[in-house]
């Protein structure tokens, strides 16, 4: 791990990209000069609001993890940097929630908190995810909810949270701190919760089994790095990949492990391996995903589609002559990979400014 560039090494780079991409903007070197003086004196230095909503773009743009950065240039910046409370912190993850999915669309926004600056850390959300469910270890070593969070769930009670209903969905609380304090807890508004209960387009039973999920992942734990300045509390949605649902968070062996329980209802051979009812189970549980959203009216993207998108995406970055960073164990979709057009090659993945980052302290 390389250690991060002083300052105002970061800004300048940053500000040259800026300017050249944003021919309009004015002149770098009035700027650089300004910048240059604000570090001098605070320390610090403070984006314009041109210059923040561009970074929060390129930041997406940057992020090799991400399939879905075919509009990168749509990402809606809300500008909070003025909210210096916690309260103030929650009530605006709550308005984001709202103002993402107007009507069921969603729209890919971003919600920028306070920077932190020397001896004023900004706010610190806790949660990885602004809407998460809780996962409760029960007495007999079973998990209600989901089983990623029971360390998280245990703690927020230790907080004081009562604990929810007990259903395998309970929203978990929101949990911001100012800096390193303690935090302050709000439940999130039913409202502002949009959830999709999932049905199957053939098989009856399907909706029985009681599975919903919420419709907009907005992750909330990582930090916006933009010319230098950290952006800790900064949550971003776009709109979900159905195999993200349908075959990681509620199919993984230590999520909802849902397979087994699917491949019974269907009548499948769940004694051996070779039946592939794993397959079987996991194709009718992501078809069961993308007819709900579908149905409930709620954006959702699959991964063929996607995939698709992706290429595109990478074409034009090449065509603008820029490098797109690419991972591909996390862009390759985790079923049905060879049936994509982005399993079939290589990437180049580079670490590239601004991007968004994990800090080593996060707690989710
Ligand atoms: C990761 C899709 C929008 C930034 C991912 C992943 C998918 C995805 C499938 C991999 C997730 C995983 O395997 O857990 C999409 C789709 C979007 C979208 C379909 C629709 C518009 C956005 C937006 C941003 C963003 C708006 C930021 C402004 C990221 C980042 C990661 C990621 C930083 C890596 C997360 C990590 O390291 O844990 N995206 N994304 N994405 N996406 Fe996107
Ligand atoms: N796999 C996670 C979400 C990760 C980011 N995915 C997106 N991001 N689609 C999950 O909750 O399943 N986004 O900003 O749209």
């Amino acid at each position: 791990v390389s250690e991060a560039p002083p300052v105002d090494v970061a800004a300048e780079d940053y500000l040259r990209l800026f300017y050249t991409e944003n021919p309009g903007a004015g002149v770098l070197r009035e700027r650089l000069r300004e910048v240059r003086q604000e570090i001098a004196r605070t320390g610090t230095y403070t984006h314009t609001p041109g210059e923040l909503i561009f970074g929060a773009r390129v930041a997406w743009r940057n992020s090799g993890r991400c399939i879905g950065r075919l509009y990168w240039r749509s990402l809606r910046v809300r500008d909070r940097r003025h909210v210096t409370t916690a309260e103030g912190v929650a009530v605006e993850c709550v308005n984001h929630l709202r103002d993402a999915a107007p009507g069921r669309r969603i729209r890919p926004t971003i919600t920028v908190f306070p920077q932190d600056r020397p001896g004023v850390p900004g706010p610190r959300i806790w949660n990885e995810q602004l809407i998460r469910y809780a996962g409760y270890a029960m007495e007999d070593g079973s998990v209600v909810g989901d089983p990623r969070y029971t360390g998280f769930t245990a703690m927020l009670r230790e907080l004081g949270w009562p604990g929810g209903p007990g259903s395998p969905f309970d929203v978990l609380p929101l949990a911001v701190s100012m800096g390193d304090g303690p935090p302050l807890l709000s439940t999130i508004p039913g409202d502002a919760v949009l959830e999709v209960a999932l049905s199957h387009p053939d098989y009856p039973w399907f909706e029985q089994l009681g599975l919903r999920w919420h419709a907009v992942p907005v992750i909330s734990n990582m930090c916006l790095e933009i010319g230098g300045i950290c952006y800790r509390a900064a949550p971003f949605n776009g709109w979900y990949m159905g195999t993200e649902i349908g075959a990681r968070n509620l199919a993984d062996v230590d999520r909802y492990d849902l397979t087994p329980v699917i491949a019974r209802r269907m009548g499948l051979d769940t004694g051996s391996d070779r039946s592939l009812w794993r397959d079987y189970a996991l194709v009718e549980l992501n078809v069961a995903v993308l007819h709900s959203f579908e149905r409930a009216g709620v954006t959702m993207t699959d991964h063929h589609t996607e995939s698709r998108r992706f290429l595109t995406h990478l074409e034009r970055e090449e065509k603008e002559g820029r490098v797109c960073p690419a991972d591909w164990t996390w862009i390759v979709p985790p079923m049905s990979a060879s049936a994509t057009p982005v399993f079939h090659r290589y990437y180049e993945d580079r670490l590239l400014s601004p991007n968004f980052v994990h800090h080593p302290d996060s707690l989710a």
